[in-house]
């Protein structure tokens, strides 16, 4: 059986990440257009890398840790088999953590910096700032950004991430909005013959497309589903 598992920031709330969206979104004290945009981070550079320099310090503190779903898929990963992908939106490691092995972080890694310049990927669990140079083998300094996916920039795997969809049985979204593309979308590449289940404590735009719809907490559906 091949299982594709798409995750949003819904498994990591309760690992102590806040969600982007709703009241106490991430967002909230920032308009989104101020930080994670390309524009944004020519404009104020300074602004933008505070913003992820205080998610970096904080997705390492000891707080926050894997919870009970990331350590399901983890299991289910090493168990399974047959193909497995996970898809992941969060740019947290905490599916790396569990021992999740097959993973795409398809918006990228916060503890990754990149040479806007080289586009070399650097390992980051520092600070950056907004003139933060590395070396380069040209001897020029080149500017280091977050590795992440900002709006109006391409995704990471799209070529992977379709295909693992066109050919799953078994397609499984996890705490994702659905609000934003291409991520929103890969339910209506699976096949028609996949099952595709659905695990929020909401509704989606997406959730007519789901075979099946579980409400609740990750932490809790998230292992029931797959024991
Ligand atoms: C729980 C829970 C618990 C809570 N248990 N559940 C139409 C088609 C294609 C593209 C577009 C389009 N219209 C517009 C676009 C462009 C744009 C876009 O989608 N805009 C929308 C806002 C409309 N997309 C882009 O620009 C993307 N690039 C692109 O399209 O390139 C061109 C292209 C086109 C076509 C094909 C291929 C390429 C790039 C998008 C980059 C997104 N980047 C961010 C920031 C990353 C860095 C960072 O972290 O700062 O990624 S935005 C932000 O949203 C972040 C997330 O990964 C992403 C999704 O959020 P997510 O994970 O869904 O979180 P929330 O907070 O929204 O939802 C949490 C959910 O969990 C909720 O549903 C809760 O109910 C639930 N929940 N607690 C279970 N305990």
């Amino acid at each position: 059986m091949n299982v594709l598992i798409l995750t949003g920031a819904g498994i990591s709330a309760e690992s102590g990440i806040p969600t982007f969206r709703g009241p106490d979104g991430l967002w909230e004290g920032h308009r989104v257009e101020d930080v994670a945009t390309p524009e944004a981070f020519e404009r104020d550079p300074e602004l933008v890398q505070t913003f992820y320099n205080g998610r970096r310090a904080a997705l390492q503190s000891n707080e926050v840790q894997p919870n009970a779903a990331h350590i399901a898929l983890a299991e289910f990963e090493r168990s399974h088999q047959g193909n497995f992908l996970l898809v992941t939106q969060n740019i947290d490691d905490l599916h790396q953590r569990s021992g999740s092995q097959n993973i795409l972080p398809m918006h990228g890694e916060l503890l990754k910096a990149r040479c806007v310049d080289s586009g070399d990927l650097f390992d980051w669990t520092g600070d950056l700032t907004a003139d933060t140079p590395h070396p380069r083998s040209d001897g020029k300094p080149g500017r280091l950004r977050p590795h992440v996916v900002w709006f109006g920039e391409m995704p990471i795997g799209l070529d992977e991430i379709d295909a693992a969809a066109r050919q799953a049985d078994l397609f499984i979204a996890i705490g994702t909005s659905a609000l934003v593309y291409p991520a929103a979308g890969i339910v209506q590449a699976t096949a028609p013959l996949c099952r595709r289940v659905e695990i929020n404590l909401d509704d989606t735009p997406q959730s007519p497309a789901f075979d099946q719809k579980i409400r609740g907490k990750a932490s809790v559906e998230v292992p029931k589903f797959l024991q």
